[in-house]
């Protein structure tokens, strides 16, 4: 049977989220990142590992199928791939930031200057859209550097805490683009992969939705259920049992992340008692 190739980052930050996710859509990988490739025990996949650059082009070119990828990466390259999931990790910005001794008003700012960055292609996009003629001058790393070494006079990079634009003197003045790690896909694959490929993007959306939702259990005096329900809706409806103590019930249910703290505050406002919150191992919605 033909296995499905997953390409991933070999050292990197998605390399251990990209391994976490896999794992526990309950795929065992046999060897470790010492070698190019893995074979997984339980399922039909192959993981290669390669620098997250290239992934993109491997997937097109069909030496994987499949890789998990920065957003702003896969944009970069610019080939013709599906994006088949968001996996809500990794999430940056990729940003204009100039020396924070400057005004900026709009775009127009860099008219006329020299502009660093790894990302060529996205931000010549972005400087057309805004009728910006400035020079781009690409570099592979450390890009925060160049306007203190005279190199450019702002930056084009990616940006999560900020703490490595303010340490440089450097300040955000416009995000380009939001990212996340995907999962890319060829658009045409063989039907026997497409299979595989729909029953591990079935798996990991379980792993997703419950690494978003928690198990809630309280106990609720019977006049309050109505209400507490509401509170509740669950992926269906809430399950309710007696308790031995006359008068109050138990209440099971499934909370998502965002709703979460909201949600317990409105339950003890309504006469919830003995909140339990558990974690979810898998979701199948
Ligand atoms: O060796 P290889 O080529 O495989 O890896 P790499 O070094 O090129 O990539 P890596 O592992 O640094 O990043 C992989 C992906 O992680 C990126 O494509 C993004 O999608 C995502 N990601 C998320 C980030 C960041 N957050 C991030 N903060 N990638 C890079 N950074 C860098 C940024 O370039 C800057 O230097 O971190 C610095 C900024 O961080 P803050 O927290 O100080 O703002
Ligand atoms: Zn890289």
């Amino acid at each position: 049977m033909k296995k499905l190739k997953i390409a991933i980052q070999k050292s990197g930050r998605l390399s251990e989220k990209s391994l976490d996710i896999i794992r526990e859509a309950g795929i065992k990988l046999t060897n470790g990142k010492r070698l190019l490739l893995a074979q997984a025990t339980s399922f039909p996949v192959e993981v290669l590992y390669l620098r997250d650059d290239d992934i993109p082009q491997y997937v097109s070119d069909g030496v994987a199928d499949i890789g998990f990828v920065g957003e702003d990466v896969f944009l970069e390259g610019g080939e013709k791939l599906d994006i088949v999931l968001r996996l809500g990790f990794s999430k940056c910005r990729l940003s204009l930031a100039i020396p924070k001794g400057f005004g900026y008003d709009s775009p127009k700012w860099f008219s006329g200057k020299k502009i660093a960055t790894s990302f060529p292609n996205i931000l010549r996009k972005f400087l057309e859209e805004h009728g910006v003629n400035a020079e781009i001058h690409k570099i592979s790393g450390s890009v925060e550097i160049a306007p203190g070494i005279g190199l450019a006079d702002g930056i084009c990079d990616l940006v999560s805490s900020g703490s490595t634009l303010m340490s440089n003197g450097l300040k955000e003045v416009e995000v380009i683009l939001r990212s996340e790690a995907v999962v890319i896909a060829r658009p045409v694959l063989e039907l026997s992969k497409v299979r595989i490929l729909n029953e591990f993007i079935f798996r990991l959306k379980a792993v997703l939705s419950a690494r978003d939702n928690k198990y809630i259990l309280l106990n609720s005096p019977d006049e309050s259920l109505e209400k507490i329900c509401s509170i509740l809706p669950g992926m269906q409806s809430p399950t309710v049992m007696p308790l031995a103590r006359e008068g109050w019930s138990s209440v099971h249910s499934v909370v998502n992340e965002n709703t979460f703290w909201e949600a317990i505050g409105q339950l003890k406002d309504a006469g919830a008692k003995g909140i339990l919150v558990i974690p979810i191992e898998k979701m199948i919605q």
